[in-house]
């Protein structure tokens, strides 16, 4: 039988699912409750809400903005609330969190009540919807969610529970919303990518043990700010730049301005995302905690590299939620050679 996709069942049937594939992997641990399993349904469940959602944009009054400034003094769009309010929604149905963090959101989220209506005892931090600006303009966005088990000295989740180095995580992933919806997420043991099949809504695994090349030909960064840039950050973007046909240069520029989407083909393809320190952001404009952290371990798990310039992202301690963080993610090669350039060590 053919699907309205094109496929047949039993081109379909080849595909393991999501769902399938979190039960495989959670039989590998004998005392496991089922407890992450769950988690991650009610996370991939969200997605798809937001995916239905998203792709109706334009169509229905949820693109624009909603009138109001978030925490991070942006403007908010109406996806970016909308996304918030379904994963909150989805983790408070499903009780295995207690604890969420959201870029649209300025306090941490208990949802442990008086009524205990949760014993969840994990911590989700997200940004519900990152590049949201770019719907209007049909480019794509995407979901990124860092995992925490809430530490045993605390009774009730409270923001300094989560408040752990990226180290610490014990799952990360993303959802891309782009030409198809994509989840990829790893739990330490690599990474895997599942695209969504709107014709069942399941996501199949179509990537399975994803492995960044240790070097590419593509660079992303905002050079709108190259002014502001420093000085080693300059000379390595002049030794991209340069023609050298033994070393593949110049590499070309690839800048969505949807970390997602830019993070995702320089995961696939290889490649460079850097959103610097500039005179504007001295701190870097990406959030450590539900930006840095979960793409660093994701992309670490492929045998990429993500650094603030001199230190391992997953090493920072944090101090606050909506901490930011200069940020250089991608092929193992190439974020070295940026903190060379960084620390003075190379200049050409
Ligand atoms: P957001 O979380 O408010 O959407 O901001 C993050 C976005 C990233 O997706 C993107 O890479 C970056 O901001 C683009 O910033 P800029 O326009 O300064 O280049
Ligand atoms: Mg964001």
């Amino acid at each position: 039988m053919i699907m309205e996709n094109g496929l047949s069942v039993s081109d379909l049937a080849q595909f393991e699912t999501l769902e399938q594939f979190i039960i495989e992997r959670e039989a590998n641990f004998p005392h496991s409750t089922g407890a992450f399993s769950r988690l991650l349904r009610d996370l991939s469940i969200a997605g798809k809400v937001v995916n239905r959602d998203m792709r109706r944009a334009g169509l229905v009054d949820i693109s624009g903005t909603t009138g109001e400034i978030n925490v991070q003094g942006e403007v908010q769009q109406k996806m970016d609330a909308l996304a918030h309010q379904e994963f909150v929604r989805a983790l408070r149905r499903g009780g295995e969190c207690c604890l969420i963090g959201s870029e649209e959101h300025a306090e941490a989220i208990p949802l442990r009540t008086n009524s205990g209506d949760s014993d969840g005892e994990y911590i989700v931090l997200l940004d519900p919807l990152d590049g949201s600006s770019n719907i209007e303009v049909n480019v794509s966005v995407g979901t990124i969610f860092s995992i925490y088990r809430l530490p045993e000295e605390f009774d009730e989740p409270e923001l300094d529970a989560a408040l752990q180095p990226g180290v610490q995580q014990v799952a990360a992933g993303y959802i891309v919303y782009g030409s198809s919806t994509m989840l990829v997420y790893t739990t330490g043991e690599g990474v895997n990518g599942f695209t969504l099949d709107p014709s069942i809504g399941e996501f199949l695994l179509s990537h399975p043990d994803i492995k960044i090349p240790k070097k590419g030909k593509q660079y992303s960064i905002n050079e709108g700010n190259y002014n502001s840039f420093d000085s080693g950050l300059k000379q390595y973007i002049k030794w991209m730049q340069q023609n050298d046909p033994d070393t593949s240069r110049p590499y070309s520029t690839r800048y969505i301005g949807s970390f997602v989407a830019d993070f995702h083909r320089n995961l696939l393809k290889g490649g460079l995302y850097i959103y610097p320190s500039t005179s504007k952001s001295p701190d870097g404009k990406l959030r450590l905690m539900y930006e840095a952290n979960p793409m660093a371990l994701i992309v670490e798990q492929a045998g990429g590299r993500a650094s603030d310039g001199r230190k391992r992202i997953l090493d920072k301690m944090p101090d606050r939620l909506h901490q930011r963080t200069p940020l250089y993610i991608g092929s193992d090669e190439m974020v070295k050679m940026a903190e060379e350039f960084l620390s003075g060590e190379r200049t050409r």
